[in-house]
């Protein structure tokens, strides 16, 4: 989350908007707060669940300075949003590796 996400107007706030990763290579997903203000990383369908990991979504706020991650062992595609700024979206889309 990039500094000024919370507001409205901002057009960038999850940076990249738009992540596509490989399971094997690069499937732990680090989100960092480097906005001022605290955030959250919510699925839009909350009962998200990687068999491995469990459910998917920041437990709470994730304070500026602060991380939220998650490993994706399974392929999944989903949009997920900050639930105080609801305006803040992003999407991942885990697929299979291809060697
Ligand atoms: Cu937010």
């Amino acid at each position: 989350m990039i500094l000024g996400s919370s507001s409205p107007e901002q057009q960038d706030n999850f940076v990249p908007k738009l992540v596509n990763i490989q399971l094997g290579i690069d499937n732990h997903i680090i989100w960092t707060n480097k906005d001022s203000t605290p955030h959250t990383v919510t699925p839009d369908d909350e009962s998200l669940e990687d068999s491995y990991s469990g459910k998917f979504g920041s437990p709470g706020v994730v304070k500026p300075g602060e991380t939220y991650e998650f490993t994706f062992t399974e392929p999944i595609t989903f949009s997920y949003h900050c639930a105080p700024h609801p305006w803040m979206t992003g999407k991942l889309e885990i697929t299979e590796a291809r060697f």
